[in-house]
């Protein structure tokens, strides 16, 4: 058995150093413990100090791609690189490596596909009371529309089994912690989490300059995640209900005009049932379109997997 752990990393010259040391050398259940480190087209010396602490895996962005894009094209390269499990830490040493045998005992055991590391957000001394209260009601938001029940959904430090990897798929370029929650989840996939701790923060976020920009990034990400898996609900739902209460403006003009002396007194409910039907109309019919859209995606998903697969025989 082959463990990969890999490391997407935007100038982390400063951490990289603590992280690599404190990756455990050995692993139970493994044979060997891979380093990789996917440099998201920093500028800094990254690729110099991980080559020094004897890294041997890289995957280079010649520009910034981005986290979710790193993390995907990380998994890609450990799969052909013969990984079964991987592991995905950060560059800032926010977690602790140490703990990287929690992550992956629930997988070696055949329990889990995925397992989280769960950060206990509501014990860290240095978020403050909103930053937890806005990470619970994320978590929430994420849990809803995975169908899931993870409590802490963007956590970095997580362990896939060879087989979770070869079926992820990530379409937004941000960040892949809650889309890919939400795409394992709705997958059937069996996910697990683990408590972990947490060092001291070793400098701020770079992926958000502040909480409002963390909750704009990720809600967005979540919506349309949720857009995608659960079509008929979000247009469906809403189309037929305009359909429905179209029909009241259109009764009121019937009642109060048919015998009327002057029947074009009436006529503003016949627009507002009108405008209501088309609405209602549009809804129901984008609803159907984006269900077939789904449908495509479900296939195309499983094409993707299937030439992953190919390329690893
Ligand atoms: N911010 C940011 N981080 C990236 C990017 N590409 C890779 N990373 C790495 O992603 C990890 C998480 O970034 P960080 O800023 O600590 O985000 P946070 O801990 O989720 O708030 C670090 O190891 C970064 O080096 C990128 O384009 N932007
Ligand atoms: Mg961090």
């Amino acid at each position: 058995m082959k463990l990969f752990v890999q490391i997407p990393c935007l100038n982390e010259q400063q951490t990289l150093p603590d992280v690599l040391k404190t990756i455990p050398k050995k692993v139970p259940g493994f044979e060997s413990v891979e380093i990789l480190v996917i440099d998201d087209g920093s500028t800094d010396k990254t690729v110099e100090v991980a080559k020094k602490h004897g890294v041997k895996h890289f995957v280079y962005h010649r520009t910034n791609r981005g986290l979710a894009r790193s993390f995907t094209d990380g998994l890609d390269y450990a799969l052909s690189h013969g990984a079964d499990v991987i592991v995905n830490t950060d560059g800032d040493n926010q977690y602790p490596q140490a703990d990287i045998p929690k992550l992956t005992e629930p997988i070696l055991d055949g329990r889990a596909d995925i397992v989280i590391g769960d950060r206990q957000t509501g014990q860290i001394q240095h978020f403050g009371t909103f930053k937890k209260l806005m990470q619970r009601f994320g978590s929430w938001v994420v849990n809803k529309a995975a169908k899931t029940n993870v409590p802490d959904t963007v956590s970095g430090f997580r362990a896939y089994s060879k087989e979770a990897a070869l079926k992820m798929n990530i379409v937004n370029s941000f960040s892949y912690c809650t889309e890919s929650i939400i795409s394992a989840g709705r997958n059937r996939m069996a996910i697990e989490s683990v408590p972990v701790t947490t060092n001291p923060p070793t400098r701020k976020s770079r992926l958000f300059k502040n909480i409002f920009q963390h909750m704009y990034k990720s809600g967005r990400v979540i919506a349309k995640s949720y857009f995608m898996h659960e079509p008929l609900k979000v247009f469906v739902i809403p189309g037929l209900t305009l359909l429905v209460v179209s029909a009241i403006p259109f009764v009121r003009y019937l009642v109060l005009t048919v015998g009327a002396s002057d029947p074009g007194q009436h006529v503003q409910s016949l627009l507002l049932g009108i405008a209501l039907f088309t609405a209602g109309l549009l809804f129901s019919v984008l609803g159907v379109l984006a269900d077939l859209i789904k449908t495509n995606r479900i296939t195309n998903e499983k094409i993707l997997e299937h030439v992953r697969r190919q390329q690893l025989n």
